[in-house]
C-alpha cells in the first residue's frame, strides 16, 4: 500500500478492481469454486492493471439489505485469505463494521474503504492501531432510502465540509494524515443532476490536500442520463474518469480495469 500512496502523491493514478463476491453467483458450485472464481477474477484485474483489489460483502449498497457480522464475515474472509496466498496485490476492504475491518486486515487487508466514513462505534479505533489506507465516502442518508429524496442547499459546499470534518475526526483518532483518501460518493443519496455537479467540481474536492477516490463505474447515474442497461456504461464510466482524472482525481474503482487504464495512460501521455 506504502508504494501506491507514494505513487499517488507523485501525481500517478490508480486503478482499484471492484471484486465480486456475491453469494448467489456462484453459491451452487460450493465454497472451493467460489473461491477459486474470485481469486481468478481478482488475478485477471491485477494482470489488466489493478494496484488495488476492493472486496465487499455488499451490505453498503444502495438498496441492499443490512447483511449480519458473520455472514460479511464469511463472505470476505476466505477472498482475502485466498487472494494474499497467491497475490501481492493490495487489498481494500469495503465495509462499514469494525470487526470485518479488523478481521480482514489480520488476513491481509491493507486499506479500508468504508462507505460510511468510520461512523460505526470502534471503526476509527481499528484503522488508528494499524498501518492501513483508509477511504472516507461521503453518503447522505442510508442505503435503503437514499435514493428516495436526496436534498442540497449546496451540494459541494456540503460534501466538502462533511469530507473534512471526517478527516478531522481521523485524525484526532490517530489515523496518520498520509494515509486518508476522500471520496465523494456518486450515486449515495444523489440525483443525476447532484452527481453531474459533482463531477464538474470535482476540483474542488482534489484540492482540499487528500487524494480523491471516485466510483463512478457502471452507476446508476449513467443508466439515467443515457438510457443504458448496466453491462452497458463502459464508454460513460471510462469517459467520467477522465473527466475527474483531469480536474485531480488519481485513485478510481472500476468494474472495467483494462479499459479505464487505457484511458487512464492516454491521459497522463497528453499531459
Ligand atoms: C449497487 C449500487 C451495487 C451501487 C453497488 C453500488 C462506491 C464504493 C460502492 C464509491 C467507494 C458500486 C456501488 N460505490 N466505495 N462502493 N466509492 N469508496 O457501484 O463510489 O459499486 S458500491
Amino acid at each position: 500500500m506504502q508504494q501506491i500512496l507514494n505513487k499517488i502523491r507523485s501525481g500517478h493514478w490508480v486503478v482499484m478492481g471492484i471484486l465480486n463476491v456475491t453469494p448467489d453467483s456462484f453459491s451452487d458450485g460450493g465454497q472451493f469454486n467460489r473461491l477459486d472464481h474470485a481469486l481468478k477474477h481478482a488475478l485477471q484485474m491485477q494482470k489488466q492493471g489493478a494496484e488495488v483489489i476492493d472486496i465487499g460483502g455488499e451490505s453498503t449498497r444502495p438498496g441492499a439489505k443490512p447483511v449480519s457480522l458473520d455472514e460479511e464475515l464469511q463472505r470476505v474472509i476466505p477472498v482475502i485469505a485466498t487472494i494474499r496466498e497467491y497475490s501481492d496485490v493490495a487489498i481494500s476492504i469495503d465495509t462499514s463494521k469494525p470487526e470485518v475491518m479488523q478481521a480482514a486486515i489480520m488476513a491481509g487487508a491493507s486499506m479500508v474503504n468504508d462507505v460510511n466514513a468510520l461512523h460505526a462505534e470502534g471503526a476509527l479505533e481499528v484503522c488508528a492501531n494499524q498501518p492501513v489506507a483508509v477511504c472516507l465516502m461521503h453518503k447522505q442518508g442510508n442505503p435503503q432510502t437514499m435514493q428516495d429524496n436526496p436534498q442540497y442547499a449546496d451540494i459541494v459546499d456540503e460534501i466538502r465540509q462533511y469530507l473534512v470534518a471526517r478527516v478531522s475526526c481521523c485524525i484526532k483518532s490517530g489515523i496518520r494524515s498520509e494515509n486518508i483518501f476522500i471520496d465523494p460518493g456518486f450515486g449515495f443519496g444523489k440525483t443525476l443532476e447532484n452527481n453531474l455537479s459533482l463531477l464538474k467540481e470535482m476540483q474542488q474536492f482534489c484540492t482540499l490536500g487528500y487524494p480523491v477516490l471516485v466510483g463512478l463505474s457502471r452507476k446508476s447515474m449513467f443508466g439515467a442520463l443515457l438510457g443504458r442497461d448496466v453491462e452497458q456504461r463502459l464508454v460513460a464510466s471510462t469517459s467520467a474518469a477522465v473527466i475527474a482524472y483531469r480536474q485531480g482525481a488519481r485513485f478510481f474503482r472500476v468494474h472495467d480495469v483494462a479499459e479505464t487504464c487505457d484511458a487512464l495512460k492516454l491521459c497522463e501521455a497528453v499531459l
